[in-house]
C-alpha cells in the first residue's frame, strides 16, 4: 500500500511541474497598493457620465482567501463599470491552462472575466478574446475554475476583469493559472465552479 502511494505521488509530481508556465503576478493581492492599484494590475473606472477614472481598490486584512489579504473594490452610484487587467505570462501555442480565482460579491455586482490572447511581441489579438467566466452577486466567497486553450500565434496570455450593474462591493483573491497536462484528442469538458450554468466543452487537436 505504501509503495503504490509514493508510486501516485511521484506520478501526480511529475503531472504538475512544466517549464515556462505562466503565472498570475502578484495574484493574491499580497503587495502593497500604488495609489489604489495592485501592484502588477492596472484597470480604470468608467463614471455613469462617461468620465473615465483610476482604478482604485482596498487591500482587505479582515476577509481575505489567501495570504493575509484580498483586494475590494467599490462600484457605487457614480460608477458604470470597473475595469482590471493584468497578464498571465508568456505560453506556448498549442496548450491548456488551469485558471482559478476567489471572489465574493455583495449587492447585484455582475464581474465577468475575458480571456486576452497576445502575440508574441504584445500584439492584441482581438478577434480570439472571449469571456469565459461570469459572476453574478451576491454570494458569499467561492472559488471559480475554468480552463484556457492557446492557439497557433499565442505567445502571451492576460485577462481582463468587467465589474458592472451594481451597486455592491467585490473581493477578489489568489488568482492562479497552471499548465494542464492533456493528451492529444483528449476531449476537454469543463464547468465553471460551483453553481454555475456555463458549460463548455472543447475538442484538444494541437
Ligand atoms: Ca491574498
Amino acid at each position: 500500500m505504501k509503495y503504490i502511494l509514493s508510486l501516485l505521488t511521484v506520478f501526480s509530481l511529475s503531472a504538475s511541474i512544466c517549464a515556462n508556465s505562466p503565472m498570475v503576478k502578484n495574484g493574491g493581492f499580497e503587495k502593497n497598493l500604488y495609489k489604489g492599484i495592485p501592484n502588477g494590475w492596472g484597470g480604470k473606472v468608467i463614471l455613469k457620465d462617461g468620465k473615465v477614472a483610476p482604478l482604485q481598490g482596498n487591500l482587505d486584512q479582515s476577509d481575505f482567501k489567501e495570504g493575509k489579504q484580498s483586494f475590494k473594490l467599490e462600484l457605487n452610484n457614480d460608477k458604470k463599470s470597473i475595469i482590471m487587467e493584468t497578464t498571465l505570462g508568456e505560453v506556448q501555442p498549442g496548450k491548456v491552462f488551469e485558471f482559478s480565482f476567489w471572489c465574493k460579491i455583495k449587492g447585484e455586482c455582475r464581474l465577468t472575466i475575458r480571456e486576452n490572447h497576445l502575440t508574441p511581441e504584445g500584439k492584441w489579438r482581438a478577434k480570439l478574446f472571449k469571456n469565459f467566466i461570469t459572476v453574478n452577486g451576491p454570494t458569499d466567497w467561492k472559488k471559480y475554475t475554468a480552463k484556457i486553450m492557446t492557439v497557433s500565434g499565442d505567445g502571451i496570455l492576460g485577462i481582463t476583469i468587467f465589474i458592472d450593474k451594481g451597486p455592491g462591493e467585490i473581493w477578489l483573491d489568489d488568482f492562479k493559472i497552471e499548465e494542464s497536462e492533456v493528451g492529444s484528442g483528449d476531449e476537454i469538458s469543463f464547468r465553471i465552479n460551483p453553481n454555475e450554468n456555463t458549460f463548455v466543452a472543447l475538442k484538444y487537436n494541437p
